[in-house]
């Protein structure tokens, strides 16, 4: 049974930085009978937003922020697997490009967003991080995909997901894609007004979202 102080431990070894605690702590949690997207989502993630928040007030600092860092992609080699597991098989959903845009090397969201779509039947083809508008738009042309999937956590790199709309515009293929949006500072009123097809809060949002998508395609 997940209790408030498995939640705890795992959230506190994200503030801490500390990946051998995190990993002792998914372990425990597992064996717990906890699932993959509550260890995620109800333990992990608090635990990084407290590391923002703290970074934001200037109480640790850019290193201490790479260290949580450091420890949830060490952890995600332990949940990733396991997320996929739970995964259905079945027909492919749909193809979606995935990418962090340009001028953003944060790849952790958009990592977890990757996995919750594999889960639910999507083939993924992730950009990586510091992606150029251009590069989404081409790839979408070069695989065929349906959705396009960026994510930016910084307000100054939010206006990159509204490159990639003009960018399909300029091309003629604005309506050949749905776009999805999310990722730190962006919001539902962001999304409307670049006039993006949807915004995801969190990572299963982005799945359902992109179900959704290709259901109205
Ligand atoms: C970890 C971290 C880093 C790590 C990133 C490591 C990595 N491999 O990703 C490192 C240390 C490298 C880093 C660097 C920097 N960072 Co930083 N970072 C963070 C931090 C603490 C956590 C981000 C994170 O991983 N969260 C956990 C994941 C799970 O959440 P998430 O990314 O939001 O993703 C979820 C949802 O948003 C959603 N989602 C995400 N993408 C998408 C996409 C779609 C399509 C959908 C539908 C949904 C979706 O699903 C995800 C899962 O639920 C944030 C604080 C914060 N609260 O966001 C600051 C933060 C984003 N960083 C910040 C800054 C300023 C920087 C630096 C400029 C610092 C510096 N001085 O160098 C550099 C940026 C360099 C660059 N050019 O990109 C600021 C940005 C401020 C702003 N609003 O513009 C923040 C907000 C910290 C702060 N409070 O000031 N950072």
């Amino acid at each position: 049974m997940p209790d408030e102080s498995t939640y705890q431990r795992l959230s506190t070894a994200i503030t801490a930085g500390e990946k051998d605690k995190l990993a002792a702590a998914i372990e425990a949690a597992l064996k717990g009978g906890m699932t993959p997207t509550d260890i995620i989502e109800k333990g992990m993630s608090p635990g990084m937003k407290d590391v923002g928040e703290k970074f934001s007030r200037y109480e640790i600092y850019l290193p201490e922020m790479m260290l949580a860092a450091e420890a949830w992609e060490n952890a995600m080699k332990i949940l990733e697997p396991k997320l996929l597991e739970t995964g259905t098989e079945r027909q492919k959903a749909g193809r979606v490009v995935l990418g962090t845009v340009k001028g953003d090397v944060h790849s952790i969201g958009k990592n977890i967003v990757g996995a919750m779509m594999k889960m639910s039947g999507f083939e993924v083809f992730d950009l990586g991080i510091d992606v150029a508008a251009s590069a989404f738009v081409t790839k979408a042309e070069e695989t065929g995909a349906d959705i396009i999937a960026a994510s930016a956590l910084m307000s100054t790199t939010m206006p990159q997901q509204k490159s990639i709309i003009e960018h399909l515009e300029a091309r003629g293929a604005r309506g050949k894609y749905r776009v999805l949006i999310g990722g730190g500072s962006t919001s539902q009123e962001w999304a409307d007004s670049i006039g993006a097809d949807g915004y995801g809060r969190t990572a299963g949002d982005a799945a359902a979202l992109a179900l959704k998508a290709v259901a109205k395609k």
